[in-house]
């Protein structure tokens, strides 16, 4: 059984007869997020979608944001954005991003989320990558001119034609400026709900992100799926805490669910307590979702603060492991209930249910989103391991992907024959089939959520004139759960170099800050495996030692 493919997308897709299980199981109803968008406008014009509070208050309601994607769609039209056509946005938790990307998916362009952390190593590959056409930033953000980067990356992209900026463009165009007659948005051919809706970006493995196609049928599932579970509806007031542009703050059930059911969202344009917590006691959030580490800085300021945060009523956390001892706390520092969610970019997601015992709250990452999500924990060979055993977590379920964009190599790795995504995790399944992730056996570092593909930052430090050898690894952390680590070789007849020298030389190379090594090590050989390969197991082992 092979995966179908769908013209003009670039990625293998869900074959009929499964398209046709979850359309008939009423998973994929049928809907754009355009559509959606416009249908709650019509019912409920006048209440508040979305809040940005910072620096002076705004607010949209449903009937506003509605329109301003509209007038946006028209301009981005204007401009010669078509269908299908990709447009990279690097926002920060600012009101325009959610009226930019509902402008693109009324005109079926697609979104490439880039985070705001991306600098210009990453933001050239979504773009050559992607073909992008265009690329949506703010003027400064945290002390950053993307604007500049912009002009950089333009410069070598030949498919990119426009950059627009929110805030003062300086040489580019300003995003207000986008601003066209809905009327030139009668003649366009509409996105259908089994086309793509944007492209999303995985935490990687390999030296390059992979972009992962989700259509609005597979997304929308996950969104209301999320919502009766966390039990989101209109009186929701969800604050963004975490970039806007990842799927956890955007899907879990994140700032489209609350919009899909008519709810509030509110933007944070920060982390920290002293941000977040006058927000949530101002405009009475109800939800939130965060990292681990951010629970752990939230549960120990709370107890201690002055703002109200009795509104709050769930707090999800999720993006990497968090422990049962700071998991326990939570809900008394908070005074809100607790939901673990285990999810991915690439599709399934699980949460820990609003009716479970709380043993099973602060122990287990929770059960898949739906009924048809099919989870198998496997050996190395495959095999299914024995009931409660640890093994490889694969799954394939209707918002699940059946593959990368324009990456089939890659494909045939990471997915089974039979269209299984290998997730990279080590899981065991409880007798209640919550699942309890114990490890990670895909080469990644999960540094408090952000992940980081060491063979990337590798590619890197070799372009490096003294260093013969590298090898990243991640080393626990009290904190982060984990950080990063680069093992370095020097070249026989270099001169000695100091860590702050290679950390250094990656952050002028241009990647996000979070990618920067933690920690330099220099050694003179590595371990090595059976077969003659590094060994990043023996690695790591030595690196607990840090
Ligand atoms: C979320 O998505 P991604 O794509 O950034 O990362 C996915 C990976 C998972 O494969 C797993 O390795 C790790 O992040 N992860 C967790 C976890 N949640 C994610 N590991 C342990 N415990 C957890 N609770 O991170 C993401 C997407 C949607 C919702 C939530 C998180």
């Amino acid at each position: 059984m092979t995966a179908a493919t769908t013209p003009g997308v670039d990625a293998p897709t869900w074959p009929a007869e499964f398209a046709e299980r979850y359309r008939a199981a009423g998973y994929w109803r049928g809907e754009t997020f355009g559509g959606v968008l416009r249908e709650r406008a019509g019912t409920h014009p006048d209440r508040i979608a979305l809040i940005d509070p910072a620096p002076s208050r705004r607010t949209w309601t449903y009937r506003q944001l509605d329109e301003h994607a509209d007038r946006l769609a028209a301009g981005f039209t204007e401009r010669g954005i078509r269908k299908g056509d990709r447009v990279v946005v690097q926002l920060p938790n600012i009101g325009e991003f959610i009226e930019v990307v509902f402008a693109l998916f009324r005109i079926g362009a697609l979104p490439v989320y880039a985070l705001p952390a991306h600098r210009d190593t990453e933001i050239a590959y979504f773009c050559s990558f992607a073909e992008a056409v265009a690329y949506v930033v703010p003027d400064r953000h945290a002390g950053y001119d993307h604007r500049d980067l912009a002009a950089r990356v333009k410069k070598d992209t030949p498919s990119l034609e426009h950059v627009f900026v929110v805030g003062d463009p300086g040489e580019h165009t300003a995003l207000a400026d986008v601003d066209g007659d809905p009327a030139v948005l009668e003649s366009l051919t509409a996105p259908e709900p089994h086309e793509l809706a944007f492209l999303q970006l995985s935490g990687g493995t390999t030296g390059r992100p992979k972009l992962i196609p989700r259509t609005h049928d597979d997304y929308l599932y996950s969104l209301w799926g999320s919502n009766e579970i966390c039990g989101v509806d209109a009186g929701t007031r969800f604050l963004v805490v975490l970039p806007a542009a990842h799927n956890f703050p955007m899907s879990s059930p994140g700032w489209l669910g609350v919009l899909y059911a008519g709810g509030t969202v509110v933007m944070s344009p920060g982390t920290d307590p002293d941000t977040a917590f006058p927000i949530i006691a101002e405009e009475r959030v109800t939800m939130t979702g965060l990292v681990p580490p951010l629970a752990l800085v939230w549960t120990q300021a709370g107890p201690e603060t002055r703002y109200d945060l009795s509104t709050l009523e769930l707090i999800l956390v999720g993006g990497a492991k968090y422990s049962e001892a700071a998991a326990r706390r939570l809900e008394p520092a908070l005074g809100c209930k607790l939901m673990q969610v285990f999810g991915m970019a690439e599709g399934l997601v699980n949460y820990t249910r609003l009716d479970d015992d709380p043993e099973t709250v602060v122990t287990t990452q929770g059960l898949p989103i739906s009924p048809d999500d099919e989870i198998r924990v496997v050996d190395d060979a495959d095999r299914d391991v024995a009931e409660g055993a640890f093994g490889h977590l694969l799954t394939r379920g209707p918002y699940t992907i059946r593959g990368y964009w324009k990456a089939p190599e890659h494909n045939a790795r990471s997915f089974t024959e039979d269209g299984f995504y290998r997730t990279g995790d080590i899981v065991r399944r409880t007798p209640t089939g919550h699942l309890v992730v114990e490890g990670r056996a895909k080469d990644q570092i999960n540094r408090g959520g952000e992940k980081i593909a060491p063979e990337e930052i590798e590619n890197i430090i070799l372009g490096h004139p003294s260093v013969h050898d590298v090898s990243v690894v991640a080393v626990p952390d009290e904190y982060l759960g984990e950080r990063s680590l680069a093992y370095v070789i020097l070249r026989a007849d270099a001169a000695p170099l100091r860590s702050v020298a290679v950390k250094r030389f990656v952050r002028e190379r241009g990647v996000a800050a979070y990618k920067v090594p933690d920690l330099v090590e220099f050694v003179d050989v590595f371990p090595q495996t059976g077969i003659g390969k590094i060994s990043k197991k023996q690695q790591r082992s030595a690196a607990e030692q840090h």
